[in-house]
């Protein structure tokens, strides 16, 4: 079951229901209930509230879930980022491969990374405010004063206050790895800068997935006419459990309105690839969509 947020012109943000090619307006249907996205966040069982409240969401006209799907315009109807009050944080070094990447960037061989692979303590940072996170088809940024830039595609929970697993949406932890490699303390420069965060498209209700290891996430990296990088990995890739990283998330902290969690990169390009202006970045976990961004 999917959920959407999206912008429509005179009535502001609003929280609708994926039904194949039709978005469905469920705060019409439910203001009590869908009204607040933070409020819903924490709701138990929401897939049943979903299933009630899209029976009355049906009767009202739907819109057309593509023609959401457009670069953002306050003129006209467009997709928002999934959260709304929500901080954005990260987990790094989750996959075999970034531990590898991250080993070769770094200027001192990067020991570290290997131990905090191998650890029980994951490595957390918070990667973004939401008004440093960009929606479907906004452009994210690459830094000016780096030259090596990446896309990293990520699984993303949005999980509720009390530490509650409520979805998934498709996370870009656009990353520099000069920046990075340089010097372990420079993390969150080469993290968290204007445009450096995309979420989207859509909320897959984690309720509906049995088996969130048989998610697989591609990337690809159009550069005019051509494809300049593409890779694919699975969750099930992944070395640490999401109830772990989310128990890690919640030790001493608290998050009222819910928090974002990306669960790490599993893709890495090869080391001469770096994104450039003009490059469109494509993010596919089939069961939540594409998440598109230009770079600029
Ligand atoms: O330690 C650096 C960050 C790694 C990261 O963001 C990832 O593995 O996804
Ligand atoms: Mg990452």
């Amino acid at each position: 079951m999917k959920l959407c947020r999206y912008w429509m012109p005179g009535t502001g943000a609003r929280l609708g229901f994926i039904e194949g090619s039709t978005v469905y307006d469920l705060a019409a249907a439910e203001r009590e209930i869908f009204g607040s996205f933070s409020g819903l966040l924490g709701r138990a069982h929401l897939d049943a509230l979903v299933s009630q409240a899209a029976q009355k969401a049906r009767s009202v006209t739907g819109l057309s879930y593509p023609d959401l799907d457009v670069v953002p315009d306050p003129a006209k109807p467009h997709l928002l980022p999934p959260l709304t009050k929500q901080e954005v944080w990260a987990a790094g070094v989750t996959y075999l491969r970034s531990r590898d990447a991250r080993m070769e960037e770094s200027k001192d061989g990067g020991s570290f990374y290997d131990k905090v692979y191998h650890a029980a303590r994951p490595e957390l940072f918070l990667k973004a405010t939401p008004d440093r996170v960009v929606g479907p088809n906004a452009s994210i940024r690459i830094r000016k004063d780096s030259n090596w830039n990446v896309p990293e595609p990520e699984l993303a929970l949005l999980i509720g206050p009390s530490g509650n697993l409520a979805a998934f949406t498709i996370g870009n932890d656009v990353s520099s790895r000069d920046i990075e490699g340089e010097n372990p303390l420079y993390l969150p420069q080469a993290k968290v800068y204007l445009g450096s965060c995309s979420l989207g498209p859509s909320l897959l209700l984690a309720d509906s997935v049995p088996d969130v290891k048989k998610l697989t996430i591609e990337l690809s990296v159009r550069r005019g006419a051509e494809v300049a990088f593409s890779g694919r990995t699975s969750i099930a890739q992944m070395k640490r459990t999401l109830g772990d990283l989310i128990s890690y998330l919640f030790r001493e902290q608290e998050f009222p309105y819910g928090v974002v969690l990306l669960t790490g990169t599993g893709i890495v390009p090869p080391d001469e690839f770096t994104l450039m202006a003009g490059d469109v970045v494509q993010i596919t976990i089939p069961e939540i969509g594409t998440l598109r961004n230009p770079v600029c």
